[in-house]
């Protein structure tokens, strides 16, 4: 066996982020900022533990509510810009040199955004690192809030001057019937987006089998039930479906008790087309950089399967193919260098 790729390889390979929700990107700096510009006080209001998130929360729920909580100070297009902005310096600083943010947009209509206002400071903020930090926005609607809200957030989509690039369906597995999103998902094909969904998250194996037959999802966030049922694994590997595989996050809501037991490392040997991500990095106390560490420790990864995952992320990205391409030379040179 070749060598396990080196802290070297994990900082210089040109990243790609396919599973980073910008709402939850928000640090616990950035948020006591925000906090105290709306009257305040961050340590209770933002839930915080000795100065940051807690990381490690008893289930989705609790995760929820900490991610709200830091959510409902985003209230002016300012403050959506400053968030942007600290996410894309951020990418930039770990050589992702491409990210697909996922944008729950209807919380920040909620807390009293104008649209037209929203949308230009996510353009301002996520431009903050400059070009060769490219950008593109998955829109999510949260399963629990329904029908109706993933109609309103079609609404925003359509009028949005954003580089939107997909759809996503994000929330609590299992509150509201798969079936109810066929509209939104005919949407996406509609408007020519990719769709994500997060599916087997929480859920069980079924939820994953749904994302397929009543969704037709091109992409499955977490996915990890799957290893539960053998049959549904061998049609993932068959069928070559990618997985956005977010370790952190699912040790963080307690799908499982460590990263050592979270079952990345029976993802990759089966070979199933996974991806990495970080979710929502600082609510779990985690970065890509991070991610990519504990894939290559805990699966046992070397320079050569390191850049593997990272072209698979650019090849399913929902990117044009010129962005792509761009970005596999990128990864071809570094692994040529
Ligand atoms: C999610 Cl709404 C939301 N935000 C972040 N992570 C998620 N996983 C499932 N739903
Ligand atoms: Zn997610």
């Amino acid at each position: 066996m070749a060598d396990l790729a080196r802290e070297r390889d994990i900082m210089t390979i040109p990243k790609v982020e396919l599973h980073v929700h910008l709402n939850g990107s928000i640090s616990e700096a950035t948020a006591s900022i925000l906090a105290r510009r709306h009257g305040a006080d961050p340590e209770s209001a933002l839930r915080l533990v000795d100065g940051r998130y807690p990381g490690h929360y008893p289930d989705f729920q609790g995760f929820l509510d900490t991610y709200l909580a830091a959510n409902e100070f985003v209230r002016t297009p300012e403050d959506l810009e400053l968030v942007a902005a600290e996410f894309a310096r951020g990418q930039a600083a770990q050589n992702v040199v491409y990210s697909e943010a996922i944008f729950t947009a209807m919380i920040y209509v909620r807390n009293g955004m104008e649209p037209r206002a929203m949308w230009a400071a996510l353009r301002r903020g996520l431009a903050a690192a400059g070009p060769g930090t490219g950008m593109g926005i998955v829109v999510d609607t949260i399963r629990d809030f329904g029908p109706k809200e993933a109609a309103a957030t079609l609404r925003l989509v359509e009028t949005a001057d954003a580089p939107i690039v997909g759809l996503g369906l994000t929330g609590i597995e299992g509150t509201v019937p798969t079936a109810s999103f066929i509209p939104f998902r005919a949407e996406a094909r509609r408007l020519g987006l990719g769709f994500e969904v997060h599916a087997g998250e929480m859920g069980p194996p079924s939820s994953i089998v749904e994302a397929f037959d009543v969704l037709d999802a091109d992409r499955i966030g977490h996915g990890v039930a799957a290893i539960r049922d053998p049959e549904l694994l061998a049609r993932l590997v068959r069928e070559r479906v990618v997985l956005d595989v977010c370790p952190s996050s699912n040790v963080g809501i307690s799908e499982f008790p460590t990263l050592e037991a979270h079952q990345m490392a029976a993802f990759w040997r089966a070979g199933v087309n996974m991806t990495i991500s970080s979710d929502d990095p600082p609510f779990f106390r985690t970065t890509l950089t991070d991610e990519l560490r504990h894939v290559v420790r805990v699966a046992g990864l070397d320079a050569q399967d390191l850049g593997e995952l990272q072209r698979r992320a650019a090849r399913h990205a929902f990117a044009p193919t010129g962005v792509k391409d761009g970005i596999l030379g990128e990864i071809e040179r570094w692994a040529a260098g």
